[in-house]
């Protein structure tokens, strides 16, 4: 069934109904499609799945996607699935009983999709996978993904560790990891590529990996832990995003530790707040993520609903800032 035909069908009584069911499920945005704000808007509604808020980047990301929808005169309803896959498997169930024009999620962890993603395309909605990625045997359940690679995430970190190692002079280099949501693509891939290079180098060894859940707060308990169980024993810090190094580098500090000095620390995201301490000398390295994908969703969007051809996988340009890099040019980050 074409759900496209439907379209004129889409009467006030349906549109109440549905409306109530989107606001029961925490979207926000819900507006009529059609004319925003007095622009020709492309009248596009995009049901948008959002994982949660838990850091400056996923604050950024949102940012974006409102930003960049605005721009394109799209009607984006935006559902915060706050931390929980259950959240945005409602919310895309409701957007297509809405039946909006394309769904854009970020799925929180890589399992788990399969039934709610076939439903999509049962209703014959195009599905545009966003920031992480997911395991389902049928790779047509969504049409696109637009999003960083983790797994050269986490190689930049251990490239950055290796050329850092040739100043150290311990003999061991001693490695403790604060690792992001569990079960999810950037945790698994950022392991995973850092893993890679380190492991099978004798020089490095990896004390403890602990999960943060990518959260600042979860970044303190995690360093509280490691240094409770390592006493003196860490050389370099890995975690997986700065929002858990911010709270690492708190405890350090607590407990008179110099960070970037006692401690080596590599980060991932890119946030202003990392960059400045990288300035300082308080972190040794940010490996870039950006979360600014809202232009390229958006325009891929509106490229698979006018039937033009389009990129099965976009990845957003990204660096390695370091400290032997002079970053006195630097623009302002917008996350
Ligand atoms: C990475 C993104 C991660 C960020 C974290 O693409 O999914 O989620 O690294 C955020 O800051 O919580």
């Amino acid at each position: 069934m074409d759900i496209k035909k439907w379209k004129p069908v889409r009467t006030f009584f349906t549109f109440l109904c549905l409306i109530l069911c989107l606001l029961a499920a925490g979207c926000s945005n819900v507006k009529e499609p059609g004319k925003e704000n007095g622009s020709d808007a492309s009248g596009l509604v995009i049901g948008f799945s959002q994982l949660g808020s838990e850091s400056a980047w996923r604050l950024g990301n949102t940012a974006s996607m409102e930003n960049a929808a605005a721009a394109h005169g799209i009607n984006l309803v935006v559902n915060n699935g706050m931390q929980k896959q259950e959240n945005q498997i409602t919310a895309i169930r409701s957007f297509i009983a809405y039946q909006v024009d394309v769904i854009v999620f970020a799925p929180i962890v890589e399992d788990g999709w399969t039934n709610v993603l076939q439903e999509a395309k049962d209703a014959g909605i195009p599905v545009i996978m966003m920031d992480r990625v997911i395991n389902v045997r049928d790779s047509d359940l969504y049409n696109a993904y637009i999003g960083p690679d983790h797994y050269q995430e986490g190689v930049n970190a251990a490239k950055f560790l290796i050329r850092k190692s040739e100043e150290l002079q311990n003999e061991k280099i001693r490695i403790a990891e604060i690792s992001g949501t569990e079960g999810s693509s950037p945790m698994i891939s950022r392991y995973k590529g850092f893993h890679d290079l380190i492991d099978n180098n004798d020089r490095f060894e990896v004390l403890e990996t602990i999960s943060g859940d990518f959260l600042r707060s979860k970044g303190r308990e995690c360093m509280e832990s490691l240094l409770r169980k390592y006493p003196d024993q860490i050389d370099v810090l890995y975690s997986h995003n700065d929002a858990m190094t911010l709270g690492a580098i708190e405890v350090m500090e607590e407990h008179g530790i110099k960070p970037g000095k006692d401690i080596v620390i590599i980060s991932v995201d890119g946030e202003q707040a990392a960059i400045d301490l990288l300035k300082e000398g308080k972190i040794n390295c940010v490996v870039e993520c950006s979360p600014m994908l809202g232009e390229a969703v958006m325009d891929l969007a509106e490229k698979i609903v006018s039937g033009q051809d389009y990129p099965r996988i976009t990845r957003p340009e990204e660096s390695v800032f370091t400290e032997y890099d002079d970053l006195s040019d630097l623009p302002p980050r917008e996350y």
